[in-house]
């Protein structure tokens, strides 16, 4: 029997979800495998993506770095990273190299490195079509910021469904793959929300759900915050999440805040608040979590409330994004007898005389101008 007061409680629901395969997954081994000639960067790409701002962290992350001449365990590789220096213009070598790797079916993905060294940047367009169907990447591995930009969502884009698995053991894709978690749950209760019709007030609690829609809404947050324990590099054991993540987001009864905010604006928006909410709800868990990852601290009071308001910004215009998008349903069409209109005269020519161009009057027979005859109707 649910207990209302235990509604929208993420660490109750904790107890009821069936966690293992989540955890199996994110722990399933993952190696990626950098190659490339010596000097183009590998061990400084290895380093950044080892690199976490958070000390405590230790990540054991397996990695593979090989020049292209001596391919070694490259079986091991759930993507192999061909790494090239931009600034070098002869990539015949790595080439052939590539060919080969293809043909023996690897998962592959093209990383121009040093770009930050790169003077002109035509005479590498000219190597583009070596790679012609290969995921391609650009950066430096000096500048983590130049890696999130596109080497990051590139190597994410390559290893579908292992995203916990790499955020786990590579800290360098932490905050994209959270950030992923967080939209697409998100994104998933707004969804949700809206195909359960209509709002129905929570009298006790104020919130627009329903008791069997709190509970979907709950259970949906709930793993979105033990997958982002997980991607952050948290312990497996939920029990740890509730000890590290319980002050960062309270006993998790973020709808109510988030509704509070809405008073007054129900009837006003028919379906969208409920929606808006589901989102908001869901998106500033995710975001108070992150932030605590990121910072070291939990949000303070008036953090919070920002982060609500801004939540809920997102929140309206997903809701209203989305019921635009839905069919309206469409009413059977009944073939109604067509009123008979009125016969209107059919205009008719212009009676234009064939000798000089004129226009005369449709019931004239010799032209006003020139006299000729005009051709009888
Ligand atoms: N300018 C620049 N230098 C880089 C970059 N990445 C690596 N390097 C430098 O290139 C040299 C070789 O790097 P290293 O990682 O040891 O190459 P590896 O032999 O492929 O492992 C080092 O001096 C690095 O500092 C980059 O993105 N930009
Ligand atoms: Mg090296």
């Amino acid at each position: 029997m649910v207990d209302w007061r235990d509604l929208g409680n993420i660490w109750t629901t904790f107890k009821e979800l069936d966690i293992r395969p989540i955890r199996e997954e994110a722990e399933r081994p993952l190696v990626l495998a950098f190659a490339g000639a010596a000097g183009v960067g590998k061990s400084t790409l290895i380093a950044a993506l080892r690199h976490s701002k958070r000390s405590r962290d230790k990540v054991i992350s397996p990695t593979l770095e090989t020049d292209l001449d001596a391919p070694t365990r490259l079986d091991e590789a759930d993507l192999v990273v061909l790494v090239l220096d931009a600034t070098r213009g002869d990539f015949s070598i790595e080439a052939d190299w590539y060919r080969q790797q293809k043909d023996a079916g690897r998962n592959l993905l093209v990383f121009y490195n040093k770009m930050d060294a790169l003077r002109d940047t035509n005479t590498l367009s000219a190597t583009m079509t070596t790679w012609v169907g290969a995921r391609v990447a650009f950066g430096s591995a000096r500048d983590a910021d130049s890696l999130a930009t596109d080497f990051v969502p590139r190597v994410i884009e390559s290893l579908p469904g292992r995203a916990l698995a790499l955020a786990r053991r590579y800290p360098l894709f932490r905050v994209a793959v959270a950030r992923d978690l967080i939209n697409d749950t998100s994104f998933a209760n707004a969804s949700y929300a809206l195909g359960t019709g209509f709002a129905e007030i929570v009298p006790a609690l104020d919130i627009p759900f329903n008791v069997a829609d709190m509970v979907i809404l709950t259970k949906n947050q709930a793993l979105l915050v033990y997958k982002l324990g997980l991607a952050l590099g948290l312990s497996t054991r939920w029990q740890d999440h509730f000890a590290e993540l319980g002050g960062v987001v309270g006993a998790g009864f973020v709808w109510r805040q988030i509704a509070r905010q809405l008073v007054g604006l129900v009837p006003v928006w028919g379906i969208v608040p409920k929606v808006a909410v589901a989102y908001a709800g869901t998106y500033a868990v995710g975001e108070a979590i992150l932030h605590w990852y990121q910072t070291g601290h939990k949000m303070s009071g008036r953090g919070m409330r920002e982060l609500y308001a801004d939540a809920l910004a997102r929140g309206r215009q997903v809701a209203q994004d989305l019921a635009a998008r839905t069919p309206r349903p469409s009413l059977p069409r009944v073939a109604l007898p067509r009123p008979a209109l009125p016969r209107l005269p059919r205009p008719r020519a212009k009676n234009v005389c064939a000798a000089c161009g004129a226009k005369n009057p449709r019931d004239a027979r010799f032209c006003s101008r020139c006299g000729a005859q005009l051709n009888a109707e």
